[in-house]
């Protein structure tokens, strides 16, 4: 009796890659979106608290601030009750529940408190908006 033990040499795997994805190279025009969602930078107002506490924004940026509270806020610049550090965050104001409001555009490099001004002294309202490149 023989046996032939032949080892399995001829395990190649070949991996050649090519995923053939016959697009062509026809020149699409890109849909431009009719509504644009935004996925800039976002203060949501929450369950009595304002989240993030601090946001690091580029200058020249907006932030938004979205009121997904059941009461209204009203978002302003501190130092209450002055509202002079940042006029740009007083574009904020008052929040209704379900609204959102852009600041104005942070072009200066600083950081900018805020608070909101019918409950300034509650921390979980306040926070602040670093505007650095
Ligand atoms: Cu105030």
């Amino acid at each position: 009796m023989r046996r032939l033990v032949r080892p399995c040499l001829i395990c190649l795997v070949s991996t050649v890659g090519a995923a053939g994805c016959g697009g062509g190279s026809l020149p699409t025009s890109p849909s431009t979106p009719t509504t644009p969602v935004p996925t800039g930078p976002t203060i949501t107002i929450e369950s009595g608290a304002a989240t993030p506490k601090q946001l690091v924004v580029t200058p020249g940026t907006r932030v938004l601030f979205v009121n997904r509270d059941t009461r209204t806020h009203q978002m302003n610049s501190d130092p209450h009750p002055a509202h002079t550090e940042c006029p740009e965050l007083n574009q904020v104001g008052f929040l209704r529940p379900g609204d959102t409001r852009e600041t104005g555009n942070l072009n200066t490099v600083r950081t900018c408190g805020f608070h909101d001004h019918d409950d300034p002294n509650n921390a979980a309202l306040r926070g602040s908006l670093v505007i650095r490149p």
